[in-house]
């Protein structure tokens, strides 16, 4: 199948393993964790697990594209991620461009959207240039939407909402009492965005590491022991699976 399915034009075929095409998350969200562990259970360096789940994110896109989802968010880098050594920070901002180059045609060519959501502004100048150049060369894709999080932060996000908010009420524009949920929802970067429907997180972590904080509230959580590289599409749809169960017992009481 050359067509990630998705949006506005919906594989004809449902999947063998999800009966219940009606309720299909829209979103998913994903903490990519143990490639650190991966690798070192290999005694490899913990490069060549990054580099390795590298192939799990298009394994992972392929298959949200197949059954039908939306919007797919990956947590590739968090503001607390600057804190690693330096020669892995490093390692990782090349991952951007280490992907793009690989996959950027194949996304284009099979419609997907490429977008972002953190603070670019401290990213090395090489990684931003090759985000932007995907985003820019996506924009008019109407398929599934690959939502990268790139130093991004969910307390962070947040503060930056008050202070416009704060701005707002001192220059007299804002009263405190006419401030409401969607009007916050409205000013965050996942404006553009619904909440996600689901969030996975690999590795065996049970936490949110500061993602998505707002966004989360009412999301299914799907937490599997499976490290990262090792995740697969088949692990994927069990999680999806798993999520339609659990809507349909919350449809029945
Ligand atoms: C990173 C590889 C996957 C495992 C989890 C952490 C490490 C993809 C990207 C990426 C980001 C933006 C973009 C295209 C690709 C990425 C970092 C780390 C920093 F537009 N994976 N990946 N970025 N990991």
């Amino acid at each position: 199948m050359d067509q990630f399915f998705s949006r506005k034009e919906k594989s004809s075929e449902s999947h063998p393993n999800l009966p219940d095409q009606d309720n299909i998350p829209s979103h998913i969200a994903i903490i990519m964790d143990g490639n650190g562990r991966w690798a070192k259970s290999r005694g490899l360096p913990r490069s060549a697990g990054h580099r390795e789940g590298l192939k799990t994110i298009t394994e992972v896109v392929e298959k949200s594209g197949e059954i039908g989802v939306d919007y797919l968010t990956l947590y590739a880098f968090s503001t607390e991620n600057w804190k690693r050594p330096k020669t892995e920070v490093e390692f990782l901002m090349k991952l951007p461009e280490r992907f793009l180059h690989k996959e950027l045609p194949r996304l284009k060519k099979n419609n997907v959207q490429v977008k972002t959501i953190g603070d670019p502004s401290v990213l090395p100048q090489h990684t931003r240039r090759a985000v932007e150049k995907a985003v820019q060369e996506t924009a008019g894709n109407t398929g599934l939407i690959l939502n990268f999080a790139l130093n991004y932060g969910g307390r962070q996000e947040l503060v930056e909402v008050v202070r416009d908010f704060g701005e707002e009420i001192r220059n007299g524009t804002l009263q405190p009492d006419d401030i409401t949920e969607e009007m916050l929802s409205g000013r965050l970067l996942t404006k553009d965005i619904p909440d996600p429907d689901l969030l996975i997180r690999t590795s065996g972590e049970i936490r949110l590491s500061n993602f998505m904080l707002w966004q989360l509230a009412y999301s299914e959580f799907w937490f599997t022991d499976v490290l990262w590289p090792d995740f697969t599409g088949s692990d994927l749809v069990e999680a999806v699976q798993r999520y339609q169960q659990r809507k349909r017992r919350y449809g029945g009481v």
